[in-house]
């Protein structure tokens, strides 16, 4: 019987959601698979794991009640729910295609579907060119441009999957491979690696006396779709989550070399092959070879030593600055998770989160943190149920209350204030002036132009109480593009005024990107990476943003998170 990931259970509740909504059904039936979605991923425990009559311990989630949680456990633990198939067989398969393209949704592609006989993305794009959908009544031209840029994000995100989800599959698959006694070593290579955003395949390496049996066990994963290919030593694995896994069977004497040829990235390996030939030298997967001599490859160590290299974490293996770094001897030394200290964006249920503050501060403690920060939405963002000043003030009272009642974690008074479409902030100064840290966030206006969404945020930025700029381009990964931003005047901006830009940790979000953390970086914008926690769950993102940080380069120094509270105030106060 297949059973499902969290990640598996939550993309067919969206499934259902989508499809109901494409029928046209209750909002509120539509809204409930989607915030049971959302709280499946979040969670850290695994459906799967539960049996299948414990719907108790589900219904204790936010917004699960039993129906639902019979549901979940049974997609758990069989792969499906009748619910789904039916809707399924209701639904041409090509308009699934049309429901995932950002911009569009499951109204507008129902309407597509009925009025122009649209059912798959081609027939979409070519209604788009042709400009037929530009005349549907609530469409328009500036709708029509948008679904033709969603159609292309939308054939790439099915390409490729955030590195979140791709994270719980390789867990499940490193557990499935464990059960086998005959297997020495097994290593994660590729993007996954490298940890980057979003994941095409899993490239995964094996040391085993006996790869027959290796593989035999590997056609047993857990989700397989089919085996692709099988050869000696190579073979390859669909999952049903979409995501292909090579598994290779490596010698134990290259294990070093082949995790280095596949972890990649393809242009760093360029860079190395070239610097392996000025010395002499040839790098493949077998090893590092002098004619016919070996004279490395056992350990990944020794692959870089040969080419008179320190090692290089994979995070960095880009072909960026990696080697600048390494000749000069300044590799940075890369911001770890147990370096962090607390969470500087989390939401609770005064806005649209679903925690207590208390709920949420017990968490934070739990891991090791010793302060966060609860920064609710202000009262422009309606359908978060947005802040008024009176209300936060409120809200900074129960913080006050919470405090003294917990040991060893601190609620700072903070909140995430809107920068309006028209240029100003949310709230007051007066208002602001009296939290411990204030967050501006982008969340309307967001098509206007370059140069007006910059005005809006550097006049943010300038806001005396203002401490930082959070998800600063305000993409969410395969659905939505950044919006127009200078982001290098920005942090211009930011560097002059001694503000700081936030990693968003969310791993649909993780804005800044690598590359922009590094840019900060070289700025000397110091970054706070921050959860956006909407559940206690939620704060455990910390370590997708702390994986991008690395990616960008960044040590403990450069991220602000990583000193203590009284370390932060003196910093903001030198301002
Ligand atoms: P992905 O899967 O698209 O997220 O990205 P990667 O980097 O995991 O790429 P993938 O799976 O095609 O290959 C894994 C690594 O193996 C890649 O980063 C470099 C290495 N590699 C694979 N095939 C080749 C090749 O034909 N030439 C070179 N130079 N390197 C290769
Ligand atoms: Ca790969
Ligand atoms: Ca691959
Ligand atoms: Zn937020």
């Amino acid at each position: 019987m297949p059973e499902l990931t969290n990640a598996e259970v939550a993309a067919a509740l969206e499934e259902i959601a989508d499809l109901l909504e494409f029928q046209g059904a209750n909002p509120f039936r539509v809204r409930a698979y989607r915030n049971a979605a959302r709280a499946i991923v979040e969670w850290t425990q695994v459906v799967s794991d539960l049996r299948p009559k414990d719907s108790e311990t589900l219904t204790q989630l936010p917004g699960i009640g039993e129906d639902l949680a019979q549901k979940i456990l049974v997609l758990a633990h069989t792969g499906t729910v009748p619910l789904l198939e039916e809707l399924r067989s209701q639904v041409p398969e090509s308009v699934l295609a049309m429901l995932r393209v950002p911009g569009l949704g499951p109204k507008r592609a129902a309407t597509l579907h009925h009025q122009l006989g649209v059912k798959t993305l081609d027939e979409l794009r070519e209604a788009c060119e042709s400009h037929r959908v530009r005349q549907l009544k609530g469409f328009g031209e500036k709708i029509e441009a948008a679904i033709l840029e969603g159609i292309d994000l939308a054939a790439q995100a099915g390409e490729r999957m955030c590195w979140a989800y791709a994270d719980q599959i390789a867990q499940s698959l490193l557990e499935h491979m464990r059960q086998m006694p005959g297997i020495e070593k097994l290593e994660f290579a590729g993007s996954y690696r490298r940890g980057k955003e979003t994941v095409g395949d899993l490239d995964l390496l094996a040391v085993a006396g006996d790869g027959q049996q290796v593989m035999d066990h590997f056609a047993q994963a857990p989700g397989l779709d089919k085996v692709v290919a099988r050869g000696d030593t190579k073979m390859s694995i669909r999952l049903r989550s979409g995501l292909q896994v090579d598994l290779r069977v490596v010698p134990e004497e290259s294990l070093g070399a082949a995790l280095q040829y596949f972890t990649g990235s393809k242009a760093h390996n360029i860079v190395l092959r070239g610097r392996a030939k000025t010395l002499g030298l040839k790098v493949n997967e077998y090893g590092v070879f002098r004619g016919d001599e070996r004279v490395g490859g056992r350990t990944e160590q020794e692959v870089y030593e040969a080419l008179g290299l320190p090692w290089i974490a994979p995070e960095l293996r880009e072909a960026r600055e990696e080697f600048d770094w390494a000749d000069r001897g300044c590799l940075p030394e890369l911001v770890s998770l147990t370096d962090i200290c607390g969470d500087l964006h989390a939401h609770t249920d005064w806005t649209d989160g679903t925690a207590t503050i208390e709920e949420m501060a017990l968490a934070a403690k739990k891991l090791g943190w010793s302060y966060l920060a609860i920064t609710d939405h202000s009262k422009r963002v309606t359908m978060a149920n947005g802040l008024t000043a009176e209300r936060l003030r409120a809200q900074w009272q129960e913080i006050d209350r919470v405090n003294q009642r917990l040991k060893g974690i601190r609620l700072l008074k903070g909140v995430e204030v809107d920068i309006l479409e028209g240029g100003g902030l949310d709230l007051s100064d007066e208002v602001l002036a009296e939290a411990d840290w204030v967050v501006a966030s982008v969340h309307y206006g967001q098509n206007q132009s370059r140069e007006r969404i910059t005005r809006r945020v550097v006049e943010a930025l300038q806001n005396p109480y203002v401490h930082c700029f959070s998800h600063p381009t305000g993409r969410l990964i395969g659905r939505r593009k950044p919006y127009e931003i200078d982001l290098e005047a920005v942090m211009k901006v930011a560097a002059a005024e001694r503000k700081v830009l936030e990693l968003n940790a969310h791993p649909m979000r993780l804005d800044l990107d690598d590359v922009a953390c590094a840019a900060a970086r070289r700025l000397g914008v110091l970054v706070a990476i921050g959860t956006d926690a909407h559940s206690t769950d939620g704060l455990e993102a910390m370590r997708y943003g702390v994986l991008q940080a690395r990616r960008g380069g960044l040590t403990a120094a450069d991220v602000l998170n990583t000193r203590s509270w009284a370390q932060i105030k003196k910093l903001l106060k030198r301002k």
